[in-house]
């Protein structure tokens, strides 16, 4: 029967087995006796790549015959994390490949540890775009993720002297197994130059565009397979290179080093990704990048509607686009342009198309997160689309004014172009007027994005406006970062059903005290800390004793975060310990991850205060029974996949109102974590569905934080008002955490002081109440394993195949699309 089975596709450990061998032979031209752990990698990779294009060309086919309706996600950042681990899961092989690899006298955990990952994204936003490919597959609902292929994704972050250091990333060093190169898909992107009006054969106005620079955009495609379907959706990344045209021109001119040049710098385009938090630097190479992948995309749009369908009357109907975050809304204008100056389209039936295509999602409020361009760049590099732009606007605010007769006021706050100070194009509301549904992340985001951000957008378009709560994939951070808890779970459960419906974790419900129970549980968190300890002890030299409470904040840092309200606890246990030597506490051990963008002061100081303090912390014998702090160097995809099965505590302790929805503080609780949290994000959602006695709450809402704020905060009377909270704060000015440095921590604490936009100080007393608390419930084990219990067992709709439904029949109308063979 083996025999039979495919060379290449078959499923079984001898297949596996004799298909890696040869791949490791004929592809990394090595046998086993003389192949190093990247060969075994590569082999793996391959064998396991052969089998999902076996079900990709089987999709591909299926949908071009079917014409079947299609999802396209435009997202500037895709952070996949490590594939192998992944599609062995989705493609149901992982115990058939780790026995495989054990007949081999391989580890296949060695084997996928070898694995760099793809950190083509910045954090939630990206993170977001990786699970939905994973979820849309699994729902085998056709779809096309389309992004760039950066060749230098995130930076790599290193501690030296508790600094964060960058080191760029170089994920395409060794090669990348997972891609398949397109070069024949390739599509020109115009930049600069100036238009031009004539009329066409029938005599009608018609505008061109002469750009001065064309760069030409290659497809690069990774498949992306469901879960236990046969389904493979396409994610197709753009890299950018010369245009071969433009270089010929060049070179007929002689000028062979001035072509050579013009190949450089257009590589540029997709060089690098740009950290989020980036002051004004580099600006106009992203906004070069974000049209370049648009521009790209809807080209590939275009031509698979005339591959398929056929006339460009019907674009609407084939593909639906969701526009993540504002970062591709220029899409709307591209789509205008094509269909116009390239397919001869009139205005209003192209707004019609273009309008019925795009949807978009917003992830933040922050003001200054909203992406704007200067009207003056916007012309330079895109001048057709400027034009574009504000005929949209014009046409527009006649509408607003007709509704709102005389509110010239709310014409100027609704404008398409900001007028106040230098004019520059709103990319949020060019998104909003463009899409014909509007998103936010979590139900208080989406409600405050309604009353706030676009206020004057709902009260014109009220059925416009949506909200999808995020979720996460249980296949990579359940099944993949945690073997065991998936293995108690499915033996308690008595089937793996839940992993393609998580609701089904509510079966744990009826074994919530079951004391049988309680102990494999403790067993499986124990053994996960243990593997943590081991590779923290390992990279950063701190050891933590597996029986202390991890407590843990793993997220960008940012000041609306808050990790220096965390830091402030650290520093009262530290004092609490030191003031009192016979002081009893519940021994915690307090782990921290998170990137710094490069240019964020504030960020990069928080990082070097947890690692001073750690390191005071860490060597004195005092203390460090008690508490011990490591800042885990590097948090990617990979090393978030150790830590969520390792916490006890989570971390989410954001100002309420700041954080969209938070997407980590769900990968925590899925893997029994307990939160402290604000009322911020889906921490709301979270808690209802746990229960509020599952879940720690403490601080302002946000309503309350809207009334602190217009009443006038004072900090410093907070400050001067509490003597603990002025001791901790005076304790990291003391020097003791800085080798006597008195002003290292200075803008911290000033700013705390003084501004504390994000209130720190007004939570801190509600925030410290509630951390004894979580050591008092942390003291009766079995009380805090029931509740980790019902948090696992009460995820369920966090899952990101619940979001994607919602985004399947609430907003794209797209229906499942089973391809055989699963
Ligand atoms: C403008 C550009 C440099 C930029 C790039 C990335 C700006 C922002 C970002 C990333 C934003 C982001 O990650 N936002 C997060 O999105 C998550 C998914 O919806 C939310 O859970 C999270 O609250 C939000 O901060």
């Amino acid at each position: 029967d083996q025999e039979r089975e495919h060379t290449r596709t078959g499923m079984s450990k001898a297949s596996l087995k004799r298909d890696f061998l040869d791949n490791l032979f004929y592809i990394q031209g090595r046998f086993r006796e003389v192949a190093t752990p990247h060969d075994l990698y590569m082999a793996a990779a391959y064998t396991t790549r052969d089998r999902l294009l076996a079900r990709w060309v089987k999709s591909a086919q299926d949908f071009k015959t079917t014409h079947a309706r299609t999802v396209c996600y435009l997202s500037a950042e895709f952070l996949l994390g490590p594939h192998l681990a992944n599609n062995l899961v989705n493609l149901g092989i992982a115990e058939t490949s780790t026995e495989a690899a054990e007949e081999l006298d391989l580890d296949l955990n060695a084997i996928i540890e070898e694995e760099e990952e793809p950190g083509l994204g910045n954090g939630g936003l990206g993170r977001l775009a990786a699970c939905f490919m994973d979820s849309l597959s699994t729902l085998q609902i056709p779809s096309i993720g389309y992004g760039i292929r950066y060749e230098f994704g995130i930076f790599d972050q290193m501690i030296e002297n508790g600094w964060q250091v960058e080191k760029s990333d170089t994920w395409l060093r060794n090669g990348n197994p997972w891609e398949i190169p397109r070069p024949k898909i390739r599509f020109p992107v115009m930049y600069g130059g100036h238009t031009e009006q004539y009329r066409d054969h029938d005599g009608r106005p018609r505008t061109r565009w002469v750009p001065d620079l064309v760069i030409d955009g290659v497809a690069y495609d990774t498949p992306i397979l469901g879960y236990g379907v046969g389904n493979v959706n396409l994610l197709r990344l753009w890299k950018a290179e010369a245009s071969e045209s433009f270089d010929f021109q060049a070179f007929n001119v002689g000028d062979y080093y001035g072509a050579v040049h013009a190949k450089i710098e257009a590589e540029t385009i997709s060089k690098v990704l740009y950290p989020n938090d980036e002051p004004e630097a580099g600006k106009e190479l992203r906004l070069k990048q974000q049209f370049f992948f648009v521009s790209c995309s809807v080209q590939d749009m275009i031509r698979l509607q005339f591959n398929t369908v056929g006339p460009l009357e019907t674009l609407a109907d084939k593909f639906v686009a969701q526009l993540n975050d504002t970062h591709p809304a220029l899409a709307v204008a591209e789509l205008m342009r094509l269909l116009m100056d390239e397919h001869d389209m009139e205005w209003d039936q192209a707004w019609d198309i273009t309008h019925r295509v795009f949807c978009y999602t917003n992830h933040t409020l922050l003001p200054e997160a909203l992406e704007t361009w200067s009207v003056s760049l916007f012309e330079r590099l895109l001048p057709r689309h400027l034009e574009i732009v504000y005929a949209i606007n014009q046409r527009f605010l006649d509408q607003v004014r007709v509704r709102f007769l005389g509110d010239e006021d709310r014409v100027r706050r609704m404008s398409l172009i900001a007028e106040d100070g230098e004019r520059r194009v709103r990319m949020a509301h060019l998104a909003v007027v463009g899409s014909r549904a509007v998103n936010g992340v979590a139900e208080l985001h989406s409600e405050l994005v309604k009353t706030t951000l676009f206020r004057d957008f709902h009260e014109l378009w009220p059925d416009r406006f949506h909200n999808v709560t995020n979720g996460v994939t249980p296949r990579r951070f359940m099944v993949v970062a945690n073997p065991r808890l998936t293995r108690l779970i499915t033996e308690t459960c008595g089937s793996d059903a839940w992993i393609r419906d998580l609701d089904r974790l509510r079966e744990l419900e009826a074994h919530a005290t079951d004391p049988g129970l309680h102990e494999r549980w403790h067993e499986v968190k124990i053994a996960a800390k243990r593997d943590l300890s081991a590779w923290l002890k390992h990279r950063t030299g701190v050891l933590l004793d597996p029986e202390a409470m991890f407590d843990v904040q793993a997220k960008r840092i940012h000041e609306y975060k808050r990790q220096h309200l965390n830091v402030l606890h650290i520093v009262r246990c530290y004092q609490r310990i030191k003031q009192n030597p016979n002081h009893d506490m519940v021994p915690r051990a307090f782990v921290f991850g998170g990137k710094a963008a490069p240019g964020y002061f504030m960020a990069k100081l928080i990082i070097k205060l947890i690692n001073a303090i750690a390191e005071v912390v860490n060597k004195d014998p005092q203390v460090n029974g008690f508490i011990r702090v490591v800042f885990m160097p590097d948090f990617n995809v990979k090393n978030g996949q150790r830590l969520y099965p390792a916490a006890n505590l989570s971390e989410q302790i954001s100002l309420a109102g700041k954080e969209a929805s938070g997407t980590g503080n769900m990968k925590f609780s899925m893997n029994g974590a307990l939160t402290i949290g604000t009322l911020d994000g889906a921490n709301v959602e979270i808690r209802e569905e746990v229960g509020a006695e599952n879940f720690f709450l403490f601080g302002m809402s946000a309503e309350e934080v809207n009334r602190r704020q217009h009443q006038g905060y004072r900090p410093w009377e907070l400050y001067r008002g509490d003597p603990e909270l002025r001791s901790d704060i005076d304790l990291i000015n003391s020097g003791l955490f800085s080798h006597g440095d008195t002003q290292l921590f200075r803008p911290l604490t000033d700013q705390l002081v003084n501004q504390d936009p994000f209130m720190v100080l007004a939570d801190y007393r509600a925030y410290l109440t509630c951390h004894d608390h979580v050591a008092e419930v942390y003291r009766d084990h079995h009380r805090w394993t029931r509740m980790s219990i019902l948090n696992v067992a009460r995820m369920g709709k966090f899952s990101s195949d619940r979001a994607i439904r919602e985004y399947a029949e609430r907003i794209w109308q797209v229906e499942p699309h089973p391809v055989g063979g699963g």
